[in-house]
């Protein structure tokens, strides 16, 4: 049978899942590989003189790690550099902070090599293969050359940018094509599918083909929407041990008669937290009669302090909360507390359910876990409110928080005054309706569909390319029977039979007849009726 490897720039297992890492990848992907076999492969995170290619296997938490080394200058060009100095301001809509350096982009390519050339001889032929966000988009192209044929699918963990803004970027055709090679592109919204979509269709001369699929490249390719969801009975747990509840009571005690706002984010530019602080700002300045009845703590962890975008936005971002501080503090009263640390995983849900609001207002962002993790960690009877941007990827399906736009005080300020002065009823109602989308759409479902949708595009697509062998049987093999895999049933992918498999699935240069939209995959995510 099957095994699943994971593929991801760093491979973070959590050493002891209380104590996990900040970083939505990271949990999400930990979650995953608990349930199968196989192996999550990446860097890991250490530098030596010249790469080697030299593996390193070792066993955290139930899963099966194996990392690399790279050297100085490729954690410089392809980490610093296109990944996190290009791709990921570009694809959050950050052209003003986007790096265009060729050497970026020839370290980013190096490097993507480098991961295909140690990874291919570990793959076997039955093996599955998942290749997760933005640092590794021409990795299938590299294991295709290889001689890889396996399934290779790819998520995308945060936005796809509107072709307007992905054409500035040099070489973008390049960097579509290269999704080409796989046989699956997951996205978190239809949004960023359809600007992948659209960049396809109008900048690449692409159509649509068979199974509304997308052709283009003289390649046919399958993508789809599949939001991330959260571990929900992981992080209840965590909500419900002991040293969540020393961390509620803690916080309880310090915000005795006052209503505590949390803000929960990587410190990053893409968060809004200089929108929210303002916003923070306007609500102090528009209701004096709140003033002295709100904390606003802010917890950001600090991240990639070495790419220039980042290392000023902790100053800026202390100077503008003490500028507030500064303005509407009291002898016994201070409105806004930052803690730039990481904070246990358990403590962090007990934080959340001591909170009566919580802020996560980010200026673009693929989904958002927070928001998950928050509705996750409240209490049924008495539960609070979440404000949300409606640019975060989690708003798609979370329409039960109070919708704001980051970028106006006004609003921010106003949701955030609704969600303080919000009754008993409305909270419980929203709050089941948000809790019951977090649990039907949670971490299980999006790995075992995508995982499902993988072996099935595969299937499809090679037997389109008319070059015919008895294939492997593409189902996994679950760790344990689990009755909550569907995916994996006697009539699931396994029970297809034989289908053909090729390495190269290039398509005649002439296109099928252009579909109509078919329905969207976001279909089988809807969130269920409300509660009766
Ligand atoms: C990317 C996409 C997408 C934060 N501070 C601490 C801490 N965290 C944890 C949170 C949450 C995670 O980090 C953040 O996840 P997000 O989803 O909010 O954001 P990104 O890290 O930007 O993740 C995002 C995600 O991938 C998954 O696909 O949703 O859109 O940008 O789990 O709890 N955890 C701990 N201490 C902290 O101080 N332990």
């Amino acid at each position: 049978m099957s095994r699943l490897i994971v593929v991801s720039n760093r491979v973070r297992a959590q050493e002891k899942r209380s104590e996990g890492p900040a970083g939505g990848l990271a949990v999400a992907l930990s979650a995953a590989l608990r349930e199968y076999t196989g192996f999550w492969f990446g860097w890991s995170g250490e530098t030596v003189e010249t790469f080697t290619g030299e593996i390193h296997t070792r066993r955290v938490d139930d899963v099966t790690i194996v990392t690399v080394d790279l050297e100085e200058i490729d954690y410089q060009e392809y980490y610093n550099g296109y990944a996190n100095g290009t791709l990921w301001p570009l694809f959050h809509y950050r052209i003003d902070l986007t790096a265009y350096e060729r050497s970026f982009g020839e370290g980013y390519e190096r490097v993507n090599r480098r991961f295909a050339d140690t990874l291919a001889p570990l793959i076997e032929p039955d093996d599955l293969i998942w290749v997760h966000d933005y640092h590794l988009i021409p990795l299938a192209r590299e294991l295709r050359r290889l001689g890889v044929a396996n399934p290779i699918g790819f998520f995308l963990h945060i936005p796809w940018p509107a072709p307007q803004l992905l054409t500035t970027l040099p070489r973008h055709r390049e960097l579509v094509e290269a999704l080409f090679s796989y046989d699956l592109v997951g996205f978190q919204t239809d949004e960023w599918l359809w600007a992948f979509e659209s960049y396809v269709l109008g900048e690449a001369g692409g159509a649509w083909g068979r199974d509304g699929q997308l052709e283009a490249f003289r390649a046919i390719l399958r993508a789809e929407v599949f939001p991330i969801g959260l571990d929900v009975e992981e992080f209840r747990a965590l909500a419900n041990s002991a040293p969540a509840y020393r961390a509620y009571d803690r916080i309880a005690a310090h915000t005795a008669f006052r209503s505590l706002i949390v803000g929960v984010d990587r410190l990053d530019y893409s968060k809004g937290l200089e929108e929210r602080l303002l916003g923070f700002e306007r609500l102090l300045q528009d209701n004096p009669d709140l003033r002295r009845e709100v904390l606003y703590l802010q917890i950001a962890p600090p991240s990639r302090d070495e790419v220039e975008a980042y290392q000023d936005l902790r100053v800026r971002i202390d100077a503008l909360g003490g500028r507030i501080n500064g303005l509407y503090a009291d002898m016994d009263w201070t409105p806004i507390r930052h803690v730039h640390r990481n904070i246990r995983r358990d403590e962090l849900a007990g934080v959340y359910r001591a909170a009566k609001v919580c802020l996560v207002t980010p200026l673009r962002d693929g989904m958002n876990l927070v928001a998950k993790e928050y509705v996750a960690a409240q209490d049924p009877n008495d539960p609070g409110v979440l404000v949300l941007s409606r640019f975060a990827g989690a708003a798609r399906q979370m329409t039960d928080a109070v919708i704001v736009n980051p970028f106006s005080h006004e609003e921010l300020s106003e949701g955030l005054k609704r969600a303080l002065t919000m009754g008993t009823d409305e909270r419980v109602r929203r709050w089941r309706r948000l809790m019951d989308g977090v649990a039907s759409s949670d971490v299980n479902v999006w790995r075992d569909s995508f995982v499902e949708r993988l072996a099935d595009a595969h299937a499809s697509q090679t037997s389109a390319s008319g070059s015919k062998r008895v294939q492997a049987n593409w189902g996994l093999t679950p760790r344990a029977a689990s009755p909550r895999k569907p995916a994996f049933s006697a009539n699931g992918p396994q029970s297809r039979g034989a289908a053909p498999i090729s390495p190269n699935r290039q398509i005649p240069e002439s296109r099928h007849a252009r579909r109509q939209p078919a329905a969207l995959p976001w279909e089988h995510f809807s969130f269920p009726p409300r509660y009766g």
